[in-house]
């Protein structure tokens, strides 16, 4: 049955008792202060971490802080295929890299270092950086990352070099998988350490590329990361910080500089199904959904539909309507018919939802379901492309809030 859609305040009804506490509450992307429960002036750290939520070395950082609930303020700053790096961050750190830590007001760069300033003011994270136990660990982990980006950021001559990158990843994947069965627990060491948090940036960036890339799902092929994986998502801290498929996928290219897809068929309806759907078929989860995934995702898209609907490349009363059809269709499960060609402004979003900048992983498939649900309607035709390059379309200046 196809009905009329319903009102911004008819939506925002559903939101009424959705209270989120971005600074005493779990782990989110959304915060700019973090307190675990103390006071302001017990704020000793500030961090400098990208806008989209998204820099490998700044989860790091940020996964640490969360991890020892360290209170601490949170800048955010643009990287530079986003948009313009600001100003006063440059004047801070001329390199414009992130992520950078000040420590009563003493500033550091570099993820490693921050993390041993850290380990020095408040404590390891059970074994700390330079534990015997956790160095070669750290080694390890640089060798998966070596083999991982031959693999996936060059691209192969022909087809027995792609198949020799892929058995070198394997190899050093089966090293990880041996070091993991060294404890019956799910991590690397009798209990979550600091190791853990040294790996989960990449491993998180490998499972989702090259599944996309190349059809290797890490997740499922290895039970070590399995149960590695499943044991992460047991803590609200690596839910809060942690990303998509999707949204990895996109991400990847401008930052490495390429990835480049093996054009085997397992890769192409992995692909297909990472930009088409079904998401909740993706492998990039294992949690079941919590009960405020869709009210979640209306949460967000009202707090920014006026920038959304700006950015967008349909007309704004086209795309307004029809982000409403889709909004309501994702609320009541009833059926809106958008406007004629809007389907392509639906796609749009639907290919830039980001997590977790926007929203978590669950809260973002329903709506990219609804998004994607709702311009079926119309046509097949997609929006434009993502670029590869750049990410320019994602920059933040649009976002800034009143
Ligand atoms: N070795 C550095 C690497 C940091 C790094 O490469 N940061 C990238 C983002 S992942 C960056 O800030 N690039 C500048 C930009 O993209 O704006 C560390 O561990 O902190």
């Amino acid at each position: 049955m196809t009905s009329a859609p319903l009102t911004w305040p008819e939506l925002e009804a559903f939101t009424q008792d959705y209270i989120v506490d971005t600074v005493n509450g779990p782990t989110n992307a959304q915060a700019t202060l973090r307190l675990f429960g103390q006071t302001e002036a017990e704020v000793r750290v500030t961090l400098y971490r990208d806008n989209h939520a998204w820099c490998p070395y700044c989860q790091k950082v940020w996964l640490w802080l969360e991890e020892k609930r360290i209170p601490y303020r949170i800048q955010k700053v643009t990287m530079f295929c986003y948009g313009e790096k600001e100003r006063w961050y440059k004047r801070k750190v001329p390199s414009g890299m992130l992520p950078a830590l000040e420590l009563d007001g003493q500033l550091i760069t570099e993820s490693d270092d921050i993390l041993q300033v850290l380990e020095q003011a408040f404590g390891p994270l059970n074994q700390g950086m330079n534990d015997p136990a956790v160095l070669p660990l750290r080694r390890l982990e640089r060798s998966l990352f070596r083999a991982w980006c031959m693999w996936l950021c060059y691209p192969a001559r022909n087809k027995s070099q792609e198949q020799r990158s892929r058995e070198q990843f394997v190899t050093v994947v089966a090293q990880t998988e041996a070091a993991l069965a060294q404890t019956p627990s799910p991590y690397f060491l009798a209990d979550f350490s600091t190791a853990d948090v040294v790996f989960t940036p990449y491993v998180e960036r490998m499972n989702a590329s090259l599944y996309y890339y190349k059809g290797y799902s890490l997740r499922e092929e290895n039970l070590g990361w399995g149960a590695w994986f499943n044991g992460m998502e047991t803590r609200p801290t690596y839910r809060g910080t942690q990303s998509d498929f999707h949204t990895h996928a996109h991400d990847l290219p401008p930052q490495m500089g390429g990835c480049y897809e093996n054009g085997e068929p397992v890769a192409r309806q992995c692909q297909t199904r990472v930009d088409h759907g079904p998401w909740f078929e993706l492998p990039d989860v294992g949690y079941p959904e919590p009960e405020t995934s869709r009210i979640e995702a209306l949460a967000r898209m009202l707090k920014h539909r006026e920038n959304i609907i700006k950015v967008n490349p349909m007309d704004n009363a086209v795309f307004e309507l029809a982000l409403r059809c889709a909004l309501t269709q994702m609320m009541t499960g009833q059926t809106c018919v958008p406007p004629e060609g809007s389907e392509v402004g639906l796609r749009y979003l639907r290919d830039r939802v980001n997590v977790p900048r926007d929203m978590s992983i669950y809260a973002a498939k329903r709506l990219r379901t609804a998004l994607e649900a709702t311009a079926a309607l119309v046509s097949d035709r997609q929006g434009p492309p993502i670029p590869v390059r750049h990410r320019r379309d994602q920059d933040p200046a649009n976002f800034v809030s009143a």
